[in-house]
Order: structure tokens, then C-alpha cells, then sequence
């Protein structure tokens, strides 16, 4: 029964993926009661993501639960947020309805652990968000942790508390999770995609029921991989992971911008705008999607480096943007262990992303098309730039001066399908944007 609603054909699945294959970059927010100790629990700093600090310092229940008295961000407001993820080029927005820690960040009748009946706040911000979003043109999405909750007795993960022994997850999944997932499908309007977590234990069986509620209530709401059993529309690349070459098939990287998901106050470790913007350019270019995250303060802020940042993202959006939103992988597989740059595409156009401006021409490699133009993406005028072109080899001329400081994009304009030559190694190698290694991932 649950079967018949999984089976759906490549064209309705296309259609249903559609604005998401689009879209290419989106606004993650976790935020819940964790930005209140953001980081610190009895004057002691807990290493690890903000939003695991339950787990980390072992709070018990009862006393992680007196926090929601506490929350009251006076400052929230939903159209605020939802203007930043806009001037971002942030097509979507994925938001923590309830993460590993149990409490509902939106109004729930399952449950009164919830923002509206155990904080003074009292609101819903998610009704406030859902139609911001509407409003904005902005694909509005739940985070939903369906295996994890540290607050029910029956749920994965606290083993501070309760006694996995003693544990029903059955219970936990009947009464609190499917339930829940069911509020947030019918309480805020079409939602863009529900993106669950950590599936841990949950049974394949489990996992297709969720499938089918959401396909049942709401058939064009996308589903991401960490569902579990591959159950999933898309692929889930590991928090901060970009693979080393193109990828196949649907994909998305979660991503901090500092190296927490939650609020931390102490977490000054913020990414530079050059590396965001390449670590952008990086997924596109292999065929993913960034899911870029912001972690509000307890008072409801967007922390100002965040701001800034993906304002500045936006600002090389608006000009570079057909160069990202819509755009097909690289041809240029073999280049993709260097920095310097990166392609895009689109039908009949190639987009060469420049991080490094190169004095006099840009030698494009083993490109066999012929090519009609070249220009800046930047020149409103698309000035032609001059192409010298020999068998195999492209040569494109190139002012003296960089349009973008950072990234440049060259828009080529080539008859047919890209065909490129495989050339012989060594390959390519070097450019200034290291890959840093990945801080270690909570367990999860
Ligand atoms: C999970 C959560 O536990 C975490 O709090 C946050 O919400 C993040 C987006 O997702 O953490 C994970 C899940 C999967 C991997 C790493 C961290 N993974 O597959 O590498």
C-alpha cells in the first residue's frame, strides 16, 4: 500500500525536482533552545556543534527543559531573515522545526515542548517564516530530526537519561515523530523539501512510511537523503564535504559557515567570503547544491559576520548569477585538482569562473567545440574578447584588469554539445584555495 505511493515515474520526479535542480544555493538556519547556553554549560566551554550540547555535557531532561522559560527572542523577525537569504541569491530555506534536542520550534499539538506553549516568546516563527518566504519568492523548508530526540524516552540517542533497553522506538515514531511531520506538512503551506537527519536505527519499513505521508499530503514536497535506506530524492554529500569531481545525479552539501551549526558564542572561526564563493562555485561546478547555515543568537539575530558575508555573495550573484543558477557540471574533469578556477554550463555556453586572473590569455584546455564568442559576464555590453583557435587548444584574451576581485567569470559561446579532449598527465595542479580539513562530525 505504503509501495504504490514510493513508485512515481523519472518525469513526475523531474517535475517535482525541478526549482531545486534550479536553484543550486539555499539558506540552512538551525536555531532552538541550544542559543542559549550557545556553547557554554555552567561557565565550561563543550567542545563539539552548538546544538549537541545537550548530548555533549549530558544535560538531563529536566533541567535542559527549563531553558525554553528563558527563550524569548524579542529581536526575531521573520522578514528580516528572509530579506537576507533573498539579497544572498538563497533560493531556499531549510529551518530546524525540531532537531536531536526534541523541542518543537513551531506550534504542536503533539507535544507542549514546544515554542508557543513552554517559552514566554509565545509565537509561532515558523507561520511568520512560512509567509515571509511565500511572500519572497522563497522555497520554504523544514529540518526535522525523525530519529533522534533526546527528550523522548523512546527516541535514538539519549542514553544519559533513559535505558535503551527499555526502549519502544515504534512508540516514539507512532506517536511523536509521523504525527509531528504530519503538523509541519499541513500547517505552513506548500513546503520546498523536508530534510530529515541522522536515521540511525529506524527500519526501512519506517522509513517508507514517512515517504508515504509526505507524498500523500503533499506530493511535491522534495525529500533529502539523510532520510535513510536511500529513500530519498537526492543524495546527501557529509556536513562540509564536497567530493573531488563531478557527481552524477541529484546532490547537496550542508555547510557551516564557521564550524557550528547552533548558536556558539565563542566561535569566531568564520570563513572568508573568497572561500565561501569558491566552495559555491566548487559544488555547482561538480553538480551539487550549497546548503549554506546560519545559527541565530537566543534573541533571534543572525550573527553579523554571517550577514555580511552572504550579503557580499549575493553582490557577485546579481552580476554572476547566470553563471550558477541553472548551469549543468564541468566538462573539465580532468581539472578539478586546482584552484584556479572552475566551468558551468548551460546549452551552448560555457562559463569559466576565474579565481585567478591570468596576465594576457586563458587557456582553455582540450576544448574541441568551435567557439562563436567570448565576453565578460560582468560587461553589460558582452564586448567581445579576442579567441585564438588551434586543435584542441582555446586562447582568450583578456583585459588587464579583473572585473571581480575575486571570481571573474568568461562567458564562451561554442557550437555544440562540449566535447573535450582528455589530456595526457600530469594534470593541472595548484591555486591559493586549499581545501582546509574537515573538522571531525558530531556522532551521530
Ligand atoms: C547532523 C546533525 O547531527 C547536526 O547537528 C547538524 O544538524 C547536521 C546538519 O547534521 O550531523 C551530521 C550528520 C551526518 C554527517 C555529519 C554530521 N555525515 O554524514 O558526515
Amino acid at each position: 500500500m505504503a509501495q504504490n505511493q514510493l513508485v512515481e515515474s523519472q518525469r513526475q520526479k523531474d517535475h517535482r525536482l525541478g526549482w531545486w535542480r534550479e536553484a543550486k544555493f539555499g539558506m540552512f538556519i538551525h536555531w532552538g533552545l541550544y542559543a542559549i547556553p550557545a556553547g557554554v554549560w555552567k561557565g565550561q566551554e563543550i567542545p563539539g556543534v552548538g546544538e549537541w550540547i545537550m548530548n555533549r555535557a549530558r544535560i538531563p531532561v529536566r533541567e535542559y527543559e527549563q531553558l525554553a522559560k528563558q527563550f524569548n527572542p524579542v529581536k526575531f523577525n521573520a522578514e528580516e531573515w528572509v530579506r537576507l537569504a533573498k539579497e544572498a541569491g538563497m533560493k531556499y530555506l531549510v529551518i530546524t522545526a525540531k532537531h536531536h534536542d526534541g523541542f518543537a520550534m513551531y506550534d504542536s499539538k503533539v507535544s507542549d515542548y514546544d515554542i508557543v506553549d513552554a517559552t514566554p516568546f509565545a509565537r509561532d516563527p515558523m507561520k511568520e517564516l512560512a509567509k515571509a518566504c511565500q511572500k519572497a519568492g522563497i522555497k520554504f523548508c523544514f529540518y526535522y530530526s525523525h530519529v533522534q530526540d533526546w527528550h523522548h524516552p523512546d527516541a535514538a540517542g539519549n542514553t544519559w537519561d533513559y535505558d535503551p533497553e527499555k526502549q519502544n522506538f515504534a512508540r516514539y515514531f507512532e506517536e511523536k515523530a509521523k504525527p509531528q511531520v504530519r503538523e509541519l506538512l499541513t500547517q505552513y503551506g506548500p513546503l520546498g523539501l523536508l530534510w530529515f537527519d541522522t536515521p540511525r536505527n529506524i527500519s526501512r519499513e519506517q522509513g517508507e512510511e514517512m515517504v508515504a505521508l509526505v507524498r500523500q499530503l503533499q506530493p511535491y514536497c522534495i525529500i533529502n537523503g539523510r532520510i535513510g535506506h536511500g529513500l530519498g530524492d537526492y543524495r546527501q554529500m557529509g556536513d562540509n564535504q564536497i567530493p573531488p569531481n563531478v557527481v552524477e545525479g541529484d546532490w547537496e552539501t550542508p555547510a557551516t559557515i564557521n564550524d557550528t551549526w547552533g548558536y556558539k558564542k565563542n566561535d569566531h572561526n568564520w570563513k572568508p567570503v573568497e572561500v565561501l564563493l569558491f566552495k559555491l562555485v566548487d559544488i555547482v561546478s561538480k553538480g551539487g547544491n550549497y546548503l549554506l547555515n546560519v545559527g541565530p543568537t537566543a534573541e533571534g539575530i543572525i550573527p553579523q559576520p554571517s550577514g555580511e558575508r552572504l550579503l557580499a555573495l549575493g553582490r557577485w550573484l546579481k552580476v554572476n548569477g547566470e553563471a550558477i543558477y541553472g548551469t549543468g557540471p564541468t566538462p573539465f574533469r580532468q581539472h578539478l585538482n586546482q584552484t584556479k578556477w572552475r566551468c558551468t554550463t548551460k546549452p551552448g555556453k560555457l562559463y569559466l569562473h576565474l579565481f585567478e586572473w591570468p596576465e594576457g590569455t586563458f587557456e582553455v584546455p582540450g576544448l574541441n567545440n568551435p567557439v562563436k564568442r567570448a565576453y565578460l559576464l560582468a560587461d553589460p555590453e558582452h564586448k567581445p574578447l579576442a579567441v585564438v583557435q588551434t586543435e584542441g587548444k582555446v586562447g582568450i584574451t583578456l583585459p588587464p584588469a579583473a572585473p571581480d576581485p575575486i571570481c571573474s567569470v568568461v562567458v564562451l559561446e561554442i557550437k555544440g554539445k562540449p566535447e573535450v579532449t582528455i589530456l595526457p598527465l600530469p594534470q593541472e595542479a595548484g591555486g591559493k584555495y586549499r581545501e582546509v580539513p574537515p573538522r571531525s562530525s558530531p556522532p551521530n
